[in-house]
């Protein structure tokens, strides 16, 4: 089963689709694609959800009745086609007074107006019934080390959260947020730049429970980070609140590429993870499988909607492959032989602690010559996990 479905949970943020495939060498190929017509186009394809930055839906500087026009716009395609708006974000990197930074930007009136912004998108994320606001702080970082306070900058940023979290507490608005780690692009050193820096900034807030991670495929690659380890570690931590599937090939700039057109294998370990991660198999994550890629330039408007569906496809097949994969009988006798299952296994018994571990006359007779010639047979795993996933099996 290939065809997409709203069970499925696909959704796609507008700017996706949206894009016009401007670059930083050339002008747009493509011309403007109505909200509107994204959301029908989207729903025809199968998916269930949208998400937006307040600019995709209405410009920076558009007046209350304005503003108020274009929501309805977009509140109307979706009543008619029953789609969701599970996440919304806010966009504080495209417009000059962005520069330097929203919530870490040296100069503290745009750090002011960068708060109100959210605050405002916030509300409106509440009304649409978004369950998670996404933070990317793209432009959140520096070029130069002498231009930027770090320390003093990760204050601003913790000052800014706290602010976000009493907002929906004071509220009562159902709403948690997700930090978006990305390494660089489009400053040149972006702060809180892997999932890690990210886990550890939450820690330091008011509402580490409000707060969560966004991780998206292409930007742990950026940093030349396995993206199925950082995504298993949030949700270790509890902390895998949204999460952007896209594609990337190595170590460079942002390539947004359809997921599954980057890393193939990761992405099957990743979907292998998600979807049958969890304990006896079950999904380890339920929330969107939200599409943040970009439809290559060369791409024409027919093009745009082949690479939205091949995210989904592409999705679905992984899960298939990774089904077949869990239930092959040499697959379950190879993870076995290589001990994958015996990790699940405290190390200690009941009740034992360091002292038991010194005194244990097994350890101290241990052949560790013996235990260092096991072969685990890691390469035959791997191989049969390549072997499904090319449908050889
Ligand atoms: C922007 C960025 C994405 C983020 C979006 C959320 S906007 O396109 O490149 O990775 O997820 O603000
Ligand atoms: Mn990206
Ligand atoms: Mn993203
Ligand atoms: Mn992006």
């Amino acid at each position: 089963m290939v065809e997409p479905t709203r069970a499925d949970k696909f959704s796609f943020g507008l700017w996706t689709v949206g894009w016009q495939a401007r670059d930083p060498f050339g002008d747009p190929t493509r011309p403007e694609l109505d909200p509107v017509e994204s959301v029908h186009r989207l729903a025809e394809l199968g998916a269930y959800g949208i998400t937006f930055h307040d600019d995709d839906v209405f410009p920076l500087g558009a007046t209350d009745a304005e503003r108020g026009r274009r929501i309805e716009r977009l509140r109307k395609a979706l009543a008619e086609t029953g789609l969701q708006v599970p996440m919304v974000t806010t966009n504080l990197f495209t417009h000059p007074v962005f520069k330097d930074g929203g919530f870490t930007a040296n100069d503290r009136a745009v750090r002011r107006f960068a708060l109100r912004k959210v605050l405002r998108n916030v509300e409106l994320a509440a009304e649409m019934g978004a369950r998670t606001y996404v933070l990317w702080g793209g432009r959140e970082g520096s070029e130069y080390d002498t231009a930027k306070d770090v320390r003093a900058a990760l204050d601003r940023y913790r000052e800014a959260l706290n602010l976000l979290t009493e907002f929906v507490i004071d509220r009562g608005y159902d709403l948690r947020f997700a930090i978006e780690p990305k390494p660089n692009e489009p400053r040149g050193d972006i702060l809180l730049p892997t999932v890690g820096h990210a886990l550890a900034f939450i820690s330091a807030l008011e509402h580490p429970e409000l707060v969560g991670v966004n991780p998206e495929v292409g930007h742990e690659q950026m940093a030349g980070l396995n993206f199925a380890h950082s995504i298993a570690q949030a949700l270790w931590q509890g902390k895998l609140f949204h999460i952007d599937l896209n594609g990337q090939r190595g170590i460079k700039f942002d390539q947004d590429l359809v997921f599954g057109h980057g890393d193939l294998m990761n992405a099957f370990a990743l979907v292998d993870l998600l979807e049958n991660g969890g304990p006896g198999g079950a999904p380890a994550y339920d929330g969107p499988r939200h599409f943040d890629y970009k439809p290559s330039r060369t791409e024409d408007i027919a093009g745009v909607w082949q690479s939205a569906a091949a995210n989904m496809r592409t999705y679905l097949l992984l899960k298939q492959r990774a089904a077949a994969f869990r239930a092959d009988p040499e697959v379950r006798q190879v993870l076995s032989d290589a001990g994958v299952p015996d990790l699940a296994r405290p190390t200690l018994d009941p009740g034992e602690g360091h002292e038991s571990i010194l005194a244990d006359p097994a350890l101290t007779n241990f052949d560790a010559d013996a235990a260092g010639a096991r072969g685990y047979g890691f390469v035959r795993l791997n191989q049969l996990a390549l072997e499904h996933l090319l449908g050889a099996r």
